[in-house]
């Protein structure tokens, strides 16, 4: 048997597709420079942040220089006016590196900044966008609550007109950046069904609670947001949006992304797995040249192709203005499913040096449980899909 390396290849195994050939000049300038920033800042820190369970707060300024905060919004509020496949390529190339920081600049961008921008008044995009795009303001999005996140729409927490203000009643659950954010989204039921209302963090009655003993997503704050009779005024209303769709309508720009992060999380565990296997000799050969693993690794590349494929072309339907909902989730659900299995079996190829974070996957894996419960529950997307194929709404 000829276990020698292949020396000459021409094809490049984390993208067997050439789907990088698909990409624009800007396309690939983006991801070029958050991929440097991910090798050079991210990659030899996170491991030890996540041992740690310690979101890596001094990289924030970075990441604002770098342009990532509301990369699509407009010049005029201090975004970079990017389309949705280099934002794409952002969440996947930062997920490389660790699913926490492409949370933290979701919940950012989509979840915070977006609905101040879609939803907001003139003088609220103002107040707010230059400073959240600079990171002076960061930002955290409290849809979830205690009893139950995936039907949003028995949401309990409430907001009532008092006079010229509105008064907020109510807990959020598993809030991303919740102890490190200046403001909160904080979507209400009220007598007009449900709103959205920006909320300052050092308003009276507004308390955040780290969500501690976490074994996923440790590179990143999670937290419990209680609102205890906090008075806001009116003008802290979005007005232009009611109803549940608001806070849908930003979950489908943070899934958009989501359904490319994880092809990084998932690239850099078969990477990882790549390189070990290569050099692992066992019974007098490298694991490599097993047709076990070589199974296992043509699988990966199989199912990274299939999911950059995926996210390119909704990206390109985004750009165009014709992306679903209903393809959002499909994208969502296969693509972090492919990233969660491999990175399983990545762990699984570098047996026991595979359960320490010296190595990506474990940590990816642990992560990944998370990715595939919010913005929506594998289970939910599966279901978004069925709805669409059957005509029945099985919820
Ligand atoms: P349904 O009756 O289907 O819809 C109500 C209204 O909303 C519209 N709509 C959407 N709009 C935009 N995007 C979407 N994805 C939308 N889905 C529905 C819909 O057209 C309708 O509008 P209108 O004008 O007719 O009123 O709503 P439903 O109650 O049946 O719920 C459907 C379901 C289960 C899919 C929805 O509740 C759901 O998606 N549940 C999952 C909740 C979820 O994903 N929560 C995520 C919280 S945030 C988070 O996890 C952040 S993690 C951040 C990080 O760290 O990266
Ligand atoms: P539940 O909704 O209670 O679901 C429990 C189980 O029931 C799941 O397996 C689900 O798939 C299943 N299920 C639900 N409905 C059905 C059905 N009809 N049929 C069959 N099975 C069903 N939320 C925010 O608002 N903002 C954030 O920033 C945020 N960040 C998060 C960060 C982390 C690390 C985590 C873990 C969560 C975060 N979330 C956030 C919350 C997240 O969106 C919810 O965890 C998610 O929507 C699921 O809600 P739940 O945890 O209450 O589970």
């Amino acid at each position: 048997m000829n276990t020698q390396p292949k020396t000459v290849t021409t094809l490049d195994p984390y993208d067997l597709y050439d789907v990088r050939s698909l990409l624009s000049d800007e396309e690939r300038m983006v991801q070029d420079t958050v991929a440097r920033f991910t090798d050079e800042r991210v990659l030899p820190v996170i491991g030890e942040c996540f041992d740690q369970g310690r979101f890596p707060h001094e990289l924030v300024p970075e990441i604002a220089n770098l342009g990532l905060l509301g990369p699509t919004l407009p010049t005029e509020y201090g975004g970079a006016g990017m389309n949705a496949v280099s934002y794409g390529l952002i969440c996947q190339e930062l997920e490389r590196g660790d699913s926490g920081i492409r949370s933290f600049v979701s919940v950012q961008s989509s979840l915070c900044m977006y609905p101040i921008y879609a939803y907001g008044s003139a003088e609220q995009k103002r107040e707010w966008l230059p400073d959240m795009a600079q990171g002076k303001v960061i930002g955290c999005f409290g849809l979830t609550e205690p009893h139950g996140g995936s039907d949003p729409a028995n949401m309990k927490t409430h907001a009532k007109k008092d006079g010229g203000d509105w008064v907020i009643n109510g807990a959020k659950m598993w809030i991303t950046n919740g102890n490190l954010a200046r403001i909160a989204i904080v979507w209400a039921q009220t007598e007009d069904g449900i709103q959205g209302f920006i909320v300052p963090t050092d308003t009276p009655g507004f308390t955040a609670q780290e969500i501690q003993r976490k074994f996923s997503l440790r590179a990143s704050v999670t937290s419990a947001l209680f609102l205890d009779n906090v008075r806001v005024p009116d003008s802290a209303r979005l007005p232009n949006v009611r109803g549940l769709k608001g806070p849908l309508g930003c979950l489908t720009q943070a899934r958009y992304g989501i359904t490319w992060g994880p092809i990084g999380a998932a690239i850099a565990c078969m990477r990882d797995a790549v390189e070990y296997a290569k050099t692992r000799i066992l019974f007098d050969r490298p694991i490599a040249a097993t047709q076990a693993v070589q199974l296992k690794l043509a699988d990966m590349a199989r199912r990274i192709t299939q999911a950059q494929l995926m996210s390119l072309q909704l990206g390109r339907l985004k750009d165009a203005g014709r992306m679903q909902p209903t393809q959002v989730s499909l994208a969502k659900w296969n693509n972090v499913r492919m990233a969660i299995d491999i990175a399983r079996e990545a762990r699984d190829i570098l047996g026991g040096a595979g359960i320490t974070t010296e190595y990506s996957p474990i940590r990816h894996m642990l992560n990944l449980e998370s990715v595939i419960t919010y913005e929506g529950t594998e289970t939910v997307h599966q279901l978004v899909v069925g709805r669409e194929v059957t005509g029945i709404n099985a919820f």
